[in-house]
């Protein structure tokens, strides 16, 4: 017998619903047990998991999916999930190239149902599937599980607005944190809710309990029968969920299985939006998680006894933008640093820790925190909005018509652009050049190494004030290239690193660390190729054109899709000067999302790596 003799038995919801009621503690026992064995080799995301085993274990008995819709928020705590749909033998795989994904994917399995891993999109995708499911006549529950840091997202609210008379059964997953502390007024609402003592209030109960009145004369029983909407006050406190047309249920217990099952019973024979508030605790059950579920939200390998990383990590971008950001802001008053609930994951910790009042948490809420700082740049102040390439998506026509329509100095600090590894497909910064660099008035810079970034936030934010401007950076270390070529920044002018002949080799940020090795490469044999760090992505300078109609070979190499990229950018500013210049070849990504795995892994995989590119080269010069 191996110490998974239940988990052993089930691969799939039917082999989970055999089991009797009385198995399913150890059953969640020896999840826990299987997921932290597992996320202590592969990384990931652990303490959301574990705090969602018994409330997984509960959804799966009771509903019946894939009939029944079971759709996650963001989809990060979707393990439980996949080990209880037939996926638990590929965990060794979990976030590796060609492996197992972390977040639901409906390519992986019929169970999961909808594509996740930005947050707050649950509610709205679920009413999709209602309209659906009730134009064709069909009859199946649609559940959406979503956690209270997602429910600071504005298009929860939009989807929650949306929902009346629908069948739609919201299940809100409150453990009180986002990735850090949970923050802002429904956050605060939400903890008050959690002290109450469980509430059910549908409108079944309410006529339940009018049924249940002792006679005390039928005319008092139709003015209470009247009275419906305030008897409800009367007898409990009102949530804003009912007022939006809700039924509420809540707060349970959401480690009690069997107290999740006989409510998930009740709520499937009940009709209208119902909402179910359940309490957990991240991390539950591993106390390194629990007691710092910030760290254990998203973790790399580490020791299960220590709970310490296994592998030792350099110095991040992250962690020398957190420092600069600091230095800047003791020196400077004005700058007020902005996140959309990621203070540790940009390093503005950092200055938090210093100065709490110079880090505004905004909550998963990328869009207002854009149009939030366009408000405070119109009041001169420098508002630095350090954010994921990813996620700054969310916030396009915010930047658009509230930033760069206003020429406001707003800066971009924009981690994460480029490859960003396991997390996959949601999550890699491949758009921001081709999403930033159309706009009018804004800047966008990439540093080649930690100096650089020190120096472009430097200047982003003393230095320029004209209007917006942004500097996207990639996830992981800070790269240590290059450090003795430090020359003045200079808007649109890129740093010539060597000026060579014939060929010349240009590089924005990240790829520096590639293009450097080709460029040795090319040297050792015999070659002589010039080398640019371009630094700016946006503007293309005309200078900087009159420099690159020296070559006659000329490569560019970015960490974006090629589409709308900078070698695009570079190739119009020939157009616009009607210069007309053959050979100038892009290394970037391909149109295309581009799957989970190492950036090395990757960049082979796209031929971007440095045998490739410089194969690649050789061949087009020796042609
Ligand atoms: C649009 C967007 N912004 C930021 C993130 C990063 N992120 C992933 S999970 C998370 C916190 C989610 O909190 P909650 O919904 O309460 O889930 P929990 O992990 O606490 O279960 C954040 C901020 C994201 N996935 N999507």
């Amino acid at each position: 017998m191996t110490k998974y003799n239940l988990l052993d038995k089930i691969n799939s919801p039917d082999d989970l619903k055999k089991l009797d009621i009385k198995f399913l503690n150890k059953l969640a026992k020896q999840m826990r047990s299987f997921l932290i064995t597992n996320v202590a080799d592969t990384g990931g995301h652990l303490g959301s998991n574990l705090g969602v085993v018994e409330l997984t274990i509960a959804l799966h008995y009771v509903f019946n999916s894939p009939i029944d819709k079971i759709i996650w928020d963001v989809g990060h705590q979707s393990y439980i999930h996949k080990i209880l749909t037939g996926r638990k033998n590929k965990f060794k795989s979990l976030r590796k190239f060609r492996g197992l994904s972390g977040f639901p994917k409906s390519h992986e399995s019929e169970h999961d149902c909808f594509n996740a891993g930005h947050s707050s999109t649950s509610i709205s995708a679920a009413l999709g599937f209602c309209i659906a499911r009730d134009l064709n006549q069909d009859d199946y529950k649609i559940i959406a599980i979503i956690g209270d840091g997602s429910m600071t997202g504005g298009l929860s609210y939009e989807a929650l607005n949306n929902s009346s008379k629908k069948n739609i059964i919201i299940i809100l997953n409150d453990n009180h944190m986002s990735i850090c502390e949970n923050v802002g007024g429904i956050a605060k609402y939400l903890n008050e809710l959690r002290t109450q003592p469980i509430y059910i209030n549908t409108k079944q109960d309410i006529n339940n309990f009018l049924n249940k009145i002792p006679v005390v004369g039928k005319n008092i029983k139709r003015l209470i029968e009247k009275a419906k909407g305030s008897i409800k006050y009367l007898i409990y406190s009102n949530t804003i969920f009912e007022q939006l047309g809700f039924n509420y249920i809540g707060p349970l217990d959401g480690h009690n299985i069997k107290k999740l099952i006989e409510v998930f019973k009740s709520a499937q024979k009940l009709s209208g939006p119902i909402l179910i508030h359940v309490k957990t605790t991240k991390g539950k059950g591993y106390s390194c998680a629990e007691n710092f579920p910030a760290k254990f939200h998203g973790t790399e390998a580490f020791n299960i006894k220590t709970g310490l990383p296994i592998n030792k990590s350099k110095q991040s971008y992250s962690q020398v933008f957190g420092k600069a950001i600091l230095d800047l802001a003791s020196k400077n008053k004005k700058i007020i640093a902005i996140t959309a609930a990621m203070t540790d994951g940009t390093g503005l910790n950092y200055l938090f820790n210093k100065y709490p009042d110079r880090v505004i948490d905004v909550g998963i809420a990328e869009s207002h925190a854009v149009t939030f700082a366009a408000g405070i740049a119109k009041n001169n102040f420098i508002p630095v909005i350090a954010i994921y390439s990813s996620f700054l998506q969310r916030a396009y026509d915010q930047i658009l018509h509230d930033v760069c329509m206003q020429n406001l100095h707003v800066i971009f600090a924009i981690d994460r652009a480029g490859i960003v590894g396991a997390d996959g497909e949601t999550h890699h910064g491949l758009f921001d050049i081709s999403y930033l660099t159309h706009m009018p008035n804004m800047i966008l810079m990439a540093p080649k190494n930690k100096l650089e970034l020190i120096n472009m936030l430097e200047f982003a934010i003393e230095k320029y004030n004209s209007g917006p401007i942004a500097i996207r950076y990639p996830r992981g270390a800070a790269q240590e290239i290059l450090l003795e070529y430090n020359q003045e920044i200079l808007i649109g002018h890129p740093e010539i690193i060597s000026r060579g002949e014939n060929l010349v080799l240009i590089f924005l940020g990240s790829m520096g660390q590639e293009i450097l090795q080709v460029y040795d490469k090319l040297k050792a044999n015999n070659l002589n190729p010039g080398l640019i760090n371009a630094r700016f992505a946006k503007p293309v300078s005309q200078d900087f054109i009159n420099i690159l109609r020296e070559y006659n070979y000329i490569f560019i190499a970015e960490e974006n899709i090629k589409s709308g990229g900078f070698a695009q950018s570079v190739i119009n500013k020939f157009l616009e000067l009607e210069i007309y210049k053959n050979n100038i070849f892009s290394f970037a990504l391909p149109d295309e999302f581009v799957e989970q795995g190492t950036r090395d892994e990757l960049l082979s995989l796209y031929k971007l790596d440095v045998q490739n590119i410089y194969e690649f080269v050789l061949k087009i010069i020796l042609k």
